[in-house]
């Protein structure tokens, strides 16, 4: 007699699907296990991961205008907000038929076909992969060597925190308003703030990213008690960090209305100039953020009216003559960057020691 094995009893997924309307039509958006808890912070049934893809359907307009034409990483959490994230570059290839993707090429010279949103469908599906957050890059499919979005990333170093965040960012605006410019501030949903400005798509990575040295550069110049743009941590103090390096290549921010990986599903919000000091981070969560869109829509929704450009910020990286800064650990060695080591161990005798206790640990010896 033949062998079947064990026998294996399976349940159906539960699922509902959706359809959801988009300028190219009617989409179905199918929901597995919508009844899964994602946010186990938030009051029973407020968390699961129907909430979640209905959050994004109500703050459609808000996301896509982040998300539009980018290129943008899979990162999933499908087992909820308090598990490790899955990173997938590549789009699966048992995608709908209306997926939009755009192929981008990496250093390696590897590429990758990447999901690329244009409409809230694109969100959904990616919602009910398990993505909680989005992190498209700075450009868009037509451009994709030219960010047309600068951001500057303001996280609080131990023994700072939001106060200091928020005041870093009144720092931030008073420059760019000197600069004629507009830009447009989020919380970043964990612990800090993020500050886009809405540029050309004329200048290379290399380029923009110099944009935020030198904002950065400036923000502590101007206020050394409050802020760094020191890459190394041991010199940072306790100051708040403008993060220059998140307009490398490749580097990423959770974008406008994405929900972090927390249990209280707390939202990456945009707010104005105006509401920003009377902001906790706690504010903003898939419910308030619901009701909030509701009732005011997109407070940056003028984001893509003005593309400014982006000469001033790089003529004062000239002026401030410091040059490359330091690249974060996994990029090949820049052209003009510094050591890529910590100031302190680049005394000899240290670098000695630590070469020392390179070979120490190579082979097996205890420290
Ligand atoms: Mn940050």
């Amino acid at each position: 007699m033949l062998d079947l094995g064990p026998t294996v009893l399976t349940m159906p997924t539960p699922f509902v699907e959706l359809e959801v309307q988009t300028p190219s039509g009617e989409r179905t958006v199918k929901v597995t296990n919508p009844d899964k808890t994602y946010f186990s912070g938030l009051p029973e049934g407020r968390g699961r991961k129907l909430d979640l893809v209905e959050y994004y359907l109500a703050v459609a307009d808000g996301v896509v205008r982040g998300l539009r034409e980018r290129p943008t990483v899979l990162k999933r959490h499908p087992g909820g907000a308090e598990t490790e994230a899955i990173y997938q570059k590549r789009v699966p290839d048992n995608r709908p038929p209306w997926m939009e993707t755009v192929t981008v090429t990496f250093p390696s010279g590897r590429s990758a076909t990447e999901l690329c949103p244009v409409d809230v469908a694109h969100v959904a599906w990616a919602a009910n992969s398990g993505c909680l957050d989005f992190h498209p890059w700075p450009t868009r499919r037509d451009h994709v060597e030219q960010p047309d979005e600068l951001r500057i990333d303001l996280d609080p170093m131990p023994g700072t925190g939001w106060a200091e965040v928020l005041e870093t960012a009144r720092e931030v605006h008073a420059l760019f308003d000197e600069l004629g410019f507009v830009a447009y501030p989020k919380t970043s949903g964990s612990k800090g703030v993020h500050v886009y400005l809405r540029i050309a798509p004329s200048w290379t990575f290399t380029q923009v990213r110099h944009a935020a040295v030198a904002v950065a550069r400036e923000v502590e110049r101007r206020r050394p008690d409050l802020a760094t743009a020191r890459w190394w941590k041991e010199e940072r103090g306790e100051r708040v960090f403008l993060d220059f390096n998140r307009m490398a290549r490749d580097q990423t921010i959770a974008s406008a209305y994405s929900v972090r990986a927390r249990r209280e599903a707390t939202v990456s919000a945009p707010v104005t100039w105006a509401e920003l000091p009377d902001c906790e981070i706690a504010d903003f969560d898939i419910w308030t953020v619901r009701e909030r869109f509701a009732r005011l829509g997109d407070v940056h929704a003028a984001i893509d009216d003005v593309h400014h450009d982006l000469t001033p910020l790089l003529e004062m990286y000239e002026r401030q003559g410091e040059g490359e800064a330091p690249f974060p650990p996994q990029f090949a060695k820049q052209e003009g960057e510094p050591l890529r080591s910590r100031p302190s161990v680049r005394d000899p005798a240290a670098v000695k020691r630590a070469a020392k206790a390179n070979r120490r640990r190579q082979r097996g010896d205890p420290d």
